[in-house]
């Protein structure tokens, strides 16, 4: 229930539904940090979660989110030669700083400001798939 749900968490289900999405956000009693631990807490395949990475692109300093299968490592190299995007894994700091959200919790949407996207296709097999909503506890 979303009177229930920690702040983050509560962030994240305001915007589903300020955009007209039905999801619930869910609150786990087992940890979601991770898409591993995500798919043990879930009790579905790795592949069926959409991690949230962040990036920072070198030239503008700006996030890109990258929304990738859970089972797919994210390639750097492929998304600069597709993308013509110079990327890097961003820290800790970054994420919390410009996106809103701790490492672990990183939501697909409702971040602090619009960030280029890639999604990865795979995600597109599953009738079900899962994201991180805010914290590394809470999912949708
Ligand atoms: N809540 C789950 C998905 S439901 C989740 O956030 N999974 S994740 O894979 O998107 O988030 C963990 C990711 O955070 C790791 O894949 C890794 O890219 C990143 N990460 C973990 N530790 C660090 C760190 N110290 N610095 C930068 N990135 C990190």
């Amino acid at each position: 229930m979303e009177s229930e749900l920690s702040n983050s968490a509560k962030r994240v289900q305001g915007f589903l539904s300020a955009m007209g999405f039905s999801f619930d956000v869910k609150e786990l009693p087992g940890s979601t940090r991770t898409a591993q631990e995500a798919a043990d807490s879930i009790g579905c395949a790795v592949a069926q979660i959409a991690k949230s990475l962040i990036f920072r692109e070198k030239k503008t300093d700006r996030p890109v989110l990258v929304i990738a299968s859970g089972s797919n490592r994210v390639d750097l190299k492929k998304i600069q030669k597709l993308m013509g995007l110079k990327i890097e894994k961003a820290d800790g700091n970054f994420v919390k700083g410009r996106v809103g959200y701790a490492i672990g919790g990183v939501p697909p949407v409702g971040h602090d400001e619009p960030l280029e996207t890639l999604l990865d296709r795979d995600l597109k097999k599953y009738e079900t798939i899962w994201a991180a909503a805010g914290t590394p506890f809470a999912v949708f």
